[in-house]
């Protein structure tokens, strides 16, 4: 197989992180950032690369109940040309989508695993549904060596200001250092399971390395609730979450996911993928690097 691999979405956390991985084994790594349809299908065909990472994606959760066209616009058809992209000019690509545990939304079951019905709950989960439906059409039409990870939340320093545990940290570090007093937040109830988003590119990578494509849940197996990760966030500098937590209805969502919990026996199995860093280490790693990114003057 080429050691070319074409990753959209290059510059978000997985992005990032995967492209390192890639590069470390060598591979020639190209990025796309904002596509139009056009241009994927005429790089699709000068690189015809050995592996494709489709990360791009409108994945903030909040956005998608306020323009749900403009999503389902980017993750349904921006999938759909990647796919026939591939299909019609490099059908031998290995090609990976960016699946998510939104897509069980209100589970009938927890944990959660391949074979658990999925009942998204906002426009996004929706987008992501479909997506993972168009991938394994193309996969059983086409023969096409296409492949899911049904990733659950997965975090790290690199994580966009928007998502609630980067939002939180980076708080931290603002209210440690006396620039603010407060973080308005939403639904402090909801679970998800969360790891770090270093540990999950390699399930991707591993995903690609397989004799048949698949679709795998990567998760740690544990949940937490906003408020647990808030509550050592403020702890790991010697705050109370209690004094600088307030709460803003704007946050709520229309449709609230309850709770999140990965089983990823299967991936752990198969792909004898374990994850490095557990919740306690995620929230640590993020308050510090968010501390020394704020003294280094990397944010404000
Ligand atoms: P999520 O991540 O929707 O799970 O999707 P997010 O961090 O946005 O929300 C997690 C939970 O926190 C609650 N919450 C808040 N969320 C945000 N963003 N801001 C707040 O102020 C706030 N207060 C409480 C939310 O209601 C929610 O329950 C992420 C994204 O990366 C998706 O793209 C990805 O598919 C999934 O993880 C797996």
């Amino acid at each position: 197989m080429s050691k070319t691999a074409l990753i959209t979405g290059i510059t978000g956390q997985d992005g990032s992180y995967l492209a390192e991985l890639l590069l470390d084994q060598g591979y020639e790594v190209h990025g796309m950032v904002r596509r139009s349809h056009a241009s994927i299908f005429s790089l699709v065909d000068k690189l015809k690369p050995g592996e494709c990472y489709h990360l791009a994606a409108q994945s903030f959760v909040n956005y998608s109940f306020e323009d749900a066209f403009s999503t389902f616009d980017t993750n349904i058809n921006g999938t759909l040309h990647l796919l026939s992209s591939i299909k019609d000019r490099s059908p031998g690509t290995r090609f990976y989508f960016a699946a998510t545990s939104e897509m069980f939304g209100k589970s009938s079951e927890t944990p959660q695993r391949e074979s658990t019905p999925f009942h998204p709950r906002s426009p996004y989960g929706i987008s992501k549904v479909t997506g993972f439906d168009v991938v394994r059409n193309f996969r059983e039409s086409y023969n096409l060596f296409a492949c899911s990870g049904i990733l659950f939340n997965h975090e790290s320093p690199r994580r966009g200001f928007e998502f609630v545990t980067r939002k939180i940290t980076s708080s931290v570090a603002r209210i440690k250092a006396g620039l603010q007093q407060t973080v308005a937040l939403g639904n402090l109830e909801p679970r998800r399971d969360w790891g770090f988003a270093g540990d999950y590119v390699r399930a991707m990578k591993l995903m690609l390395e397989q004799q048949e494509p698949d679709d795998y849940v990567v998760a740690t197996g544990e949940t937490h609730s906003v408020r647990d990760f808030a509550e050592l966030a403020f702890a790991r500098v010697g705050l109370d979450w209690k004094d600088h937590v307030v709460i803003d209805e704007r946050f709520y969502r229309p449709a609230e996911v309850a709770v999140l919990q990965g089983d990823s026996s299967k991936a752990r199995k198969k792909l004898g993928w374990t994850p490095t860093v557990n919740f306690k280490q995620l929230v640590e790693m993020m308050v510090d690097a968010d501390m020394a990114g704020l003294a280094e003057g990397r944010f404000r």
